[in-house]
């Protein structure tokens, strides 16, 4: 039990759904211990980002000081950056650590909210796609990173293609964004292997925090030892299974029931 530590590098979510408490909820649930590198304090309810403050470089890089000169981490995602300075600071640290490294390049939620600013989509592309052992990108970060309007399923395995150019060793695009797509995504990696991985589209408006929980689920089996597949799967299970579990706090979407 808790022999494994995955960490986090993401923003805070006030309202408790997304971010760092999705990701520790995550990790508590598949039994891994998790750190946490804060990169920005949201001030978000159920409807909408109010405020972003972004951490200072120096807090940012004492963290990760911190905890990669005491523990043994066996994975980290990275979440929400938010700014040029946090991408390429975090790029530049991480790249240090030969752990694997999950991706998700949080810059929309999924009403919309920008989470990222504009100018940092190219440190983005530069600095940490190329470390990402998968990239998990929802269709509006997939349209941005590809320069496709993504319309159905065709669009997607091209996006995927693109995508992979910069240098990523697996693509990991997330349909829930369009309708036709519903509880499908699509891997694609560098040796050329494909596939649709689906599974049972559960009717909820409570969806906030299911990227980060997704990545936070791949990066917890990857801790725990399992191949990239098999961590996407169980990962893409252990979101179905908390979507049945969510449930309404404010007026808008609510998040994901993590402890089951
Ligand atoms: O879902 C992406 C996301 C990541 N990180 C933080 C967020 C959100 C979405 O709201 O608030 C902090």
């Amino acid at each position: 039990m808790y022999s494994k530590i995955a960490l986090t590098i993401g923003g805070s979510d006030s309202g408790g759904g997304a971010g760092i408490q999705a990701d520790l909820k995550t990790f508590m649930s598949l039994k891994v211990h998790g750190c946490s590198v804060i990169t920005c304090v949201t001030a978000q309810n159920s409807r909408s980002v109010i405020d972003v403050e972004p951490i200072s470089i120096k807090t940012l890089n004492n963290q990760l000081k911190a905890l990669f000169s005491d523990f043994k981490i066996s994975a980290l995602k990275t979440g929400m950056l938010f700014n040029e300075g946090i991408i390429s600071n975090t790029s530049k640290r991480i790249s240090t650590y030969s752990i694997p490294k999950v991706i998700d390049p949080v810059m929309f939620t999924r009403s919309g909210d920008k989470l990222l600013e504009d100018i940092s989509i190219d440190a983005y592309k530069k600095l940490l796609i190329p470390q990402a052992d998968i990239l998990t990108p929802n269709i509006f970060e997939a349209n941005l990173l590809s320069n496709l309007d993504i319309k159905d399923a065709n669009d997607v395995e091209k996006a995927g293609k693109n995508i992979l150019k910069y240098g990523c060793k697996a693509v990991l695009i997330k349909g829930g964004g369009l309708k036709n797509l519903k509880g499908k995504d699509f891997f694609i990696n560098c040796d050329g292997k494909r596939y649709w991985l689906e599974h049972e589209y559960i009717e909820t408006t409570n969806t906030h925090g299911s990227g980060c929980t997704l990545s936070a689920a791949i990066c917890s089996n990857i801790a725990l030892g399992l191949d990239l597949l098999e961590s996407i799967k169980r990962a893409k299970s252990f979101v179905e299974i908390s979507l049945r579990n969510s449930y309404q706090i404010g007026l808008g979407p609510g998040p994901l029931g993590h402890m089951h």
